[in-house]
């Protein structure tokens, strides 16, 4: 086989994102479904821990996290790049990614398993057990997908949080219309790395889901139109918005999503340095680090203390932190614009990185 591999699958997350890109960026892959011996003898083998997706090279190489993969053809250069050229789009698409990646996550849990359980085990058994009648593919779906499951009350979907998930996914879908009635995807008339990562929770959960395709169709088609656009890898042509200016139809966004999400990366900062204390130099770091607390859509619960948003946030603090002081005045006039300046002194020190496909101390 010549060309890329990504093992991936329809029903994840971040597969989509992936998938999304590559198809943009006119890629030549092959998508291989992560059944029981590709788990076994390609991602156990090689990244050591089941994850997906996970692109092979075509030299034989294994790129883990989608960041990554999206980074290894951006590197090379060549038309069309994924990301903005100019500093305040570039801080924008990594606060998108940091809420498509780490708080979307909301919905995609709570839509999944407590609207659209037992159809994703039919799914899930698709590739558990390819050859098995649709009942045996349910059981094998059902044991994999239990283990998926049991992280959902972690991830800040329980019954007390539930309404308050699907009241802010409404808002988002309502927002997110109201954007797409202007541009056609989140930073002008061609597609970009913000359009892939949001692609993570919109095509899997929210739009491949059964039930909740049906409800995203009938309450914010212009969002099923864009999600169909994307992840067909359309939008290769076409322009950034001019001058670097973000448009006014994402600000209820950023408003909305920054407004929850910053007081959880603030706790879990806090978490983290407390295990930095006792961590050695260059040590890996655990994926969670305790339980803190949040609200979505007026209603308060627990979630897990993530690391791994704390990478995405380190993304975008990168480039406030390099920009140069014209930029950075427009960056604080549109922080201040959505309540956002406790972004600002947000700090991660010491910072992280990737090592062996797991985050660790830089
Ligand atoms: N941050 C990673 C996340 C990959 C990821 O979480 N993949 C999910 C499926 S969509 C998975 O395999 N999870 C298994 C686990 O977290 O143990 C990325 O961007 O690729």
């Amino acid at each position: 086989m010549t060309g890329y591999v990504l093992y991936g699958s329809d029903m994840s997350y971040f597969s989509g994102k992936a998938r999304a890109y590559l198809r943009w960026k006119g890629i030549d892959f092959t998508e291989i479904a992560p059944t029981p011996e590709v788990m076994k003898s390609e991602i156990m083998a090689n990244i050591g821990w089941p994850v997906i997706p996970v692109l092979k090279t075509p030299e034989g190489e294994y790129v883990q996290d989608t960041a990554d993969i999206i980074a290894h053809f951006e590197q090379k250069g060549g038309a069309p790049s994924a990301l903005p050229p100019l500093p305040l789009q570039l801080m924008v698409t990594f606060l998108l990614q940091l809420y498509a990646d780490e708080w979307l996550t909301l919905p995609a849990m709570h839509y999944r398993w407590n609207h659209n359980e037992d159809w994703i085990y039919g799914e899930f058994g698709k590739n558990a057990a390819p050859n098995g009648t649709p009942e045996e593919q349910y059981e094998a779906g059902k044991k994999v997908g239990q283990r998926f499951r049991s992280f959902v009350p972690m991830l800040g979907v329980t019954p007390e949080t539930a309404p308050g998930v699907e009241k802010a996914y409404e808002q988002f879908l309502a927002d997110f219309s109201a954007h797409l009635k202007k541009l056609p995807y989140l930073l002008g008339t061609r597609a970009s790395y913000a359009d892939f990562a949001m692609i993570g929770p919109l095509y899997a959960h929210q739009y491949r889901d059964k039930f909740s395709g049906e409800h995203m169709k009938e309450k914010a088609p212009l969002v099923a139109d864009y999600v169909e656009r994307v992840i067909a890898g359309k939008g290769q042509t076409g322009a950034f918005v001019a001058n670097d200016d973000i448009p006014k139809t994402l600000l209820p966004i950023l408003k909305a999503a920054l407004g929850e999400h910053i007081p959880v990366l603030s706790a879990t900062i806090d978490k983290y340095n407390e295990w930095v204390e006792t961590a050695e130099p260059r040590a890996e770091v655990p994926r969670g680090v305790g339980m803190v607390p949040f609200a979505t859509g007026g209603h308060a619960g627990m979630i897990s203390a993530r690391t791994f948003s704390l990478l995405r946030l380190q993304d975008a603090l990168d480039v406030y932190q390099m920009m140069m002081p014209s930029d950075r005045k427009r960056a604080d006039a549109m922080l201040a614009a959505v309540d956002a300046s406790g972004f600002k002194s947000l700090r991660i020190d010491p910072r992280l990185t990737r090592r062996n496909y797991k985050l660790a101390l830089a």
